[in-house]
């Protein structure tokens, strides 16, 4: 297995609740090299465009106005296996399915405010990146 790279987000439920140093350890903890990181707010267009494959589902509206709502923090991680090993250390979508001790089911409020995001495969990961980073950050 190659060294990969993967997009995540400490989204603004985690910002807000003060747990994006704790999230900030367990990617270092769990081997994860950031390579870039930025804070930032989502317009509703771009939170609309970064999720638009769920467009057409019923929580489209409530997740764009939760991406929203402050900052978040954006990164860019790199390691051997990332993509699958980002995804490990969040846990499941719905942190009542998360495993002890992954983020989602330590730091996650429901399957909506679920405080931090991973990309699902490398395609969607080069474009993630894409979205938030220039080739210059992403050296
Ligand atoms: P993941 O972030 O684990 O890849 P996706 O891509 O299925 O999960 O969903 C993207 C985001 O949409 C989730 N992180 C969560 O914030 C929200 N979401 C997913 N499923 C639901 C749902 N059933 N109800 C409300 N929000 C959801």
């Amino acid at each position: 297995m190659s060294v990969e790279r993967t997009f995540s987000i400490i989204k603004p439920d985690a910002v807000a609740a003060g747990h994006a140093g704790a999230i900030l350890a367990a990617v270092e903890q769990a081997g994860f090299k950031v390579l870039a990181m930025r804070m930032t707010r989502l317009t509703q267009a771009q939170a609309q465009g970064f999720y638009a494959v769920h467009r057409e589902k019923p929580f489209f509206a409530g997740l764009v106005k939760f991406m929203t709502e402050g900052p978040l923090i954006v990164l860019a991680l790199e390691r051997e296996n990332a993509i699958a090993k980002w995804r490990e250390t969040m846990g499941a979508t719905n942190p009542a399915n998360a495993a002890e001790g992954t983020i989602r089911k330590r730091f996650a409020a429901n399957v909506e405010r679920n405080c931090v995001h991973g990309s699902d495969a490398p395609e969607t990961a080069e474009t993630e990146l894409r979205f938030f980073f220039s080739t210059s950050e992403l050296l």
